[in-house]
């Protein structure tokens, strides 16, 4: 049994959450055609959706946001997150963003070419569509272990290094502009990357003159995981292991709404003094103007303040602890789920939590809708509704893998609310035959999963 990690904070302010009947829940899944996208957020009790610019602000952010200097050029909120930006990454050169694929679509303006070949660990969905947006081909080269849900491996996140060396062999280097790294790998399940691994990647890259780019939004908590399971680790501190990641970046980028502990903000930031100068020169063309990139300044403020706060080891012990609490009650009733669990949520396997219901059907779907059903918990489908499409000769494609995320927003659910989240998880579990499958009855062609709708069979 996980032992329960104290949360190393007390509340100040609340906000209510809604308690529904099971009979308006019915209605309100119903009204939204069986997909948790179209559900408005006050029919939803715990909101598992994203843990993605959810994260509860602490009262030092809160001050900072009023203590914002908004100034359109050289504000000092700027300069204070220079200041943390320097100390934590060791980058000198960076410039601030709306939200990650802000620093994306600047990033791969500039680099990526039509015809182009871009490695990654595994490319969030936003990744690889703003590098197939300019023609690229995105190219996910996890280890094997990556995708096997029952493999227990520590680090299930790495690059595969010997399939890296073989696509630069294959592609040439003058088709690659740059090779990436996404810590956590968040499309495997929030599973973490070795620092030998990030090492070795940029070896690779460096002797073929290929700059390495780290996609840093859950670069903490990766740090907490090589503090606790890599071999060398154990008496160095978060910062200093930070330190070491960055240090073999040529360049980053960063949803700030993961370990910024902010609501709102993204950071993109790169080593090579004429890349930066054209980085800068499209900011202002696209997100804002360098020294506030399309953010109050007031938001670099609390930006600031959350990237230190996210690297305080007692909160990172309490972030990666919560999970593994909830993942541990999750097994202790028999649910099966993708182990182990990575840094910011749980994954229900719903291939075999609902046997008998086949891929035609949307298992994974079908789960989720189950879930706010019990009890008002909103999980999303990573599965065949997210990944599946239509071939050529229009026969069904189904994903490898039916999971439903439960992702765990920072600082906001309690012990208490994720025991709630495992009880009701049970209880369907426990009536787990009874749960139907889904029939699709409107999608679009692409990004279907936000729209789609369904009705039960
Ligand atoms: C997540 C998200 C947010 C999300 C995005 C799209 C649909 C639903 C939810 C965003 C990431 C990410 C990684 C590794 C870049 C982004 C984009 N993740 N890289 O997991 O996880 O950042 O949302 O700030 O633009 O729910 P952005």
């Amino acid at each position: 049994m996980a032992q329960y990690i104290l949360e190393p904070f007390k509340i100040k302010t609340v906000e209510a959450i809604p308690i529904t009947t099971r009979a308006e829940r019915a209605q309100f899944i119903a009204a939204a055609g069986y997909n948790i996208f179209l559900l408005p957020s006050r029919a939803v009790t715990i909101d598992l959706l994203t843990d993605s610019g959810t994260t509860a602000m602490s009262d030092q952010q809160w001050a900072g946001m009023m203590a914002g200097d908004e100034a359109y050029a050289g504000s000092r909120n700027y300069y204070h997150l220079q200041e943390v930006v320097r100390e934590i990454f060791g980058f000198e050169q960076f410039v601030p963003t709306h939200q990650g694929r802000g620093a994306e679509q600047v990033l791969f303006g500039i680099l990526a070419q039509p015809g182009n070949v871009i490695p990654n660990n595994t490319h969030f969905d936003t990744t690889r569509a703003n590098v197939e947006a300019r023609g690229s081909v995105a190219v996910d080269l996890v280890i094997p272990e990556g995708k096997d849900p029952t493999n227990r491996h520590p680090f299930k996140g790495n690059m595969h290094l010997a399939a890296l060396e073989t696509l630069i062999a294959q592609t040439g280097v003058a088709n690659i502009p740059l090779g990436m790294i996404t810590i956590t790998n968040n499309a495997v399940g929030g599973q973490p990357v070795a620092l030998e691994n990030i090492r070795a990647t940029k070896a690779i890259l460096a002797r073929h003159g290929i700059p390495f780019f780290i996609d840093a939004c859950r670069y903490a908590e990766n740090c907490y995981f090589i503090r606790q399971r890599e071999p060398g680790y154990r008496n160095k501190s978060i910062q200093e292991i930070a330190r070491e990641i960055f240090s073999y970046a040529d360049g980053f980028t960063m949803s700030a709404k993961k370990d910024g502990l902010v609501n709102i903000g993204g950071l993109l930031a790169a080593r090579d003094p004429a890349l930066f100068e054209q980085i800068q020169n499209r900011l202002i063309l696209t997100e804002g103007f360098i020294s506030y990139g399309g953010l109050a300044r007031r938001d670099l403020e609390a930006l600031a303040c959350g990237l230190e706060e996210a690297t305080d080891e007692k909160y990172l012990a309490y972030r990666t602890g919560q999970i593994a609490y909830l993942a541990e009650r999750l097994l202790e009733a028999g649910v099966p789920i993708v182990e182990p669990p990575g840094g910011h949520a749980v994954f229900l396997d719903a291939k075999r939590f609902l046997p008998h219901i086949p891929q035609a059907h949307f298992p994974a779907q079908a789960l989720t809708g189950a879930l706010f059903l019990e009890g008002g918990i909103r999980g999303v489908e990573i599965g065949s509704v997210m990944f599946g499409h239509t071939d050529a000769s229009g026969a069904p494609v189904y994903a490898d893998l039916e999971l439903v995320r439960l992702a765990i927003p920072r600082r906001v659910y309690t012990q208490a609310h994720l025991d709630y989240v495992a009880e009701v998880i049970a209880a369907v579990y426990r009536q787990r035959d009874s749960v139907r499958g889904l029939k699709m009855i409107y999608a679009q062609p692409s990004l279907r999963h936000f729209t789609a709708r369904f009705e039960p069979l």
